[in-house]
């Protein structure tokens, strides 16, 4: 008699209890697993348009940048990694701060790539720019730039690895103009982009515009004392 009186009272009671453990444990799930996202950065954004690679070799100490110019004028390079629609991945420099973490322990990476994603594109001229910002020898080192137009289908606008001759180096790898799907007027005739950039601020710099004006130190970013 009691036991029939008390027993759905505590079925109801136990459905909730296991019914509120279920929902936090969902919750506790769902949780952990978006703390547990994976960080984006130096994510490639899987609908780029467009992608520009720069290369040099392996273990090679040299700091290359890469810049790039869109129609509209806006420019992208390691102080302003973002412009337009372009965003460069991340700034190379050679060995410095390369680590990969293997099994808890920082080892060194060996890859030398600077990344240039593009959301959208525009019709109008691009250049793209490599700069040799700081060589550790006297040889020529040898960079590697691939442009590729990733829509509707993988197209290789450019390929061509450049010698670069020391630092402050800055040389045009290409410049092409888009109109709708075609690619057109591929050249490699020189245009500065480091001139256009900088005002003031190097690497370790805030950056920041609004400094003199003048010739320009393509390997520091400072300008050069009259
Ligand atoms: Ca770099
Ligand atoms: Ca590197």
């Amino acid at each position: 008699m009691f036991e029939e009186e008390q027993e759905p009272e505590f079925e109801i009671f136990s459905a909730l209890l296991f019914n509120s453990l279920k929902a936090i444990t969902f919750m506790f799930f769902i949780s952990f697993a978006m703390i547990n996202k994976p960080a984006d950065q130096g994510k490639v954004d899987p609908k780029a348009e467009m992608m520009i690679t720069v290369t040099w070799p392996d273990d090679n100490t040299d700091d290359m940048d890469t810049y790039v110019e869109d129609p509209a004028g806006n420019i992208v390079w390691y102080n302003q990694r973002e412009a337009g629609l372009m965003h460069l991945e991340r700034d190379d420099r050679g060995m410095f701060k390369d680590v990969i973490l293997l099994d808890g322990k920082e080892i060194s990476n060996p890859l030398n790539q600077e990344i240039v994603a593009f959301r959208g594109l525009e019709d109008g001229e691009y250049t793209v720019n490599v700069v040799h910002y700081i060589a550790n020898s006297s040889a020529p080192l040898p960079v590697t730039v691939k442009v590729e137009k990733l829509n509707p289908t993988v197209k290789i606008v450019f390929y061509q690895t450049l010698q670069m001759k020391g630092t402050g180096d800055e040389e045009t790898a290409v410049r092409f103009t888009l109109k709708g799907q075609d690619v057109l007027n591929v050249t490699s005739t020189p245009k500065s982009l480091v001139e256009l950039t900088r005002s003031s601020g190097g690497k370790d710099g805030g950056g920041g515009g609004g400094g003199p004006s003048g010739p320009i130190d393509a390997a520091t970013g400072q300008v050069i004392p009259q």
